[in-house]
């Protein structure tokens, strides 16, 4: 028996590759998330970005309550059984009346995990309509294969390299996934998705969790970081350690080894592909990822 999703919206996962809208977050709980995070970027004088939106539940209390929230993990428990990570987080931010989008892409191609099981429960801190550049989705493809990716480096790219797959699906609209704020969807990590521009009088907050089951394993050179945050951790990762004070020195210094982890292996190209990690070597000697890999090692295995 699921614990929070319905036996039909789990088999409309199974099928399609995503599932929306699913309840979550109350009203309050919405509110106070947001005006955590507003009130931040309000001292700071600018809305959140990198590094902070990456892996926010290293820094932020209301980002680690989120990743911790037990009807997001009830759900994702539904999907991937009780062993769960968190392997990263991202808030997908669009400014009202922005033309911020993300290219067709899948997540798979640049995770750098095997098997395939990585889900993302995309969380709305506010109503993410068709007009506010929801995400759209191709039914069915993750079962599709893997697709080859470009980077295409745009600043109104949300994705940091601007990944995503040339030529095929350019002209494609896709299934819409709006939801309102407090709800959330989950798509898997091999799905075809994208989004469009923000044409509406509010900023489109999407808090991205990126969940595994702890039996997947990372590939390539350098072994990343993971929060266990239900059940037991399998040893495949270094594990981080839940934040206890929020955007401390030390909190920021145990989220800049977790990045620097990440980023290395996600910089380093597409898993599978000409130039992935299969080749990271020869590929990405003069990057910043080849440096990071080279620093990371040294320190194999140790706790973040
Ligand atoms: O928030 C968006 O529009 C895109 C999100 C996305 O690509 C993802 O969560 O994998």
């Amino acid at each position: 028996m699921p614990l929070h999703l319905t036996p039909a919206q789990v088999d409309t996962y199974d099928r399609e590759g995503f599932v929306f809208p699913i309840d979550v977050l109350s009203p309050e709980e919405v509110r106070s998330f947001r005006s955590e995070l507003e009130e931040w970027e309000r001292q700071r004088g600018a809305p959140i970005d990198f590094p902070e939106k990456s892996k926010s539940y290293l820094l932020f209390d209301w980002a680690d309550r989120l990743v911790h929230h037990p009807r997001i993990l009830d759900a994702v428990q539904d999907v991937l059984g009780p062993d769960i990570l968190v392997y990263r987080s991202t808030l997908f931010e669009k400014e009202a009346r922005t033309p911020a989008y993300v290219r067709w892409h899948q997540d798979s191609t640049y995770f750098h995990l095997s098997p395939h099981l990585h889900i993302t429960a995309w969380v709305a801190l506010s109503d993410a309509s068709v007009a506010a550049g929801c995400m759209q989705a191709l039914p069915g493809s993750h079962r599709w294969g893997a697709f080859e990716h470009d980077d295409k480096p745009d600043p109104m790219n949300m994705i940091k390299r601007g990944q995503g797959i040339s030529g095929r699906f350019d002209e494609a609209q896709g299934s819409f996934m709006p939801v309102q704020a407090g709800q959330m969807s989950l798509h898997h990590t091999d799905l075809v998705h994208a989004s469009a521009g923000n044409d509406t009088d509010d900023r489109r907050l999407g808090y991205a969790i990126s969940y595994i089951p702890a039996h997947v394993k990372p590939t390539g050179p350098v072994v990343p970081s993971a929060l266990r945050v239900r059940g037991r951790s399998h040893g495949h990762f270094v594990e981080e350690a839940r934040l206890h004070s929020a955007l401390t020195p030390d909190a920021y210094a145990r989220h800049g080894e977790a990045l620097a982890r990440f980023r290395a292996l996600q910089d380093s190209g597409f898993q599978g592909q000409p130039g992935g990690s299969g080749q990271l070597a020869q590929s990405a000697k003069s990057t910043d990822a080849a440096q990071g890999v080279k620093n990371l090692n040294g320190t194999r295995g140790a706790s973040a």
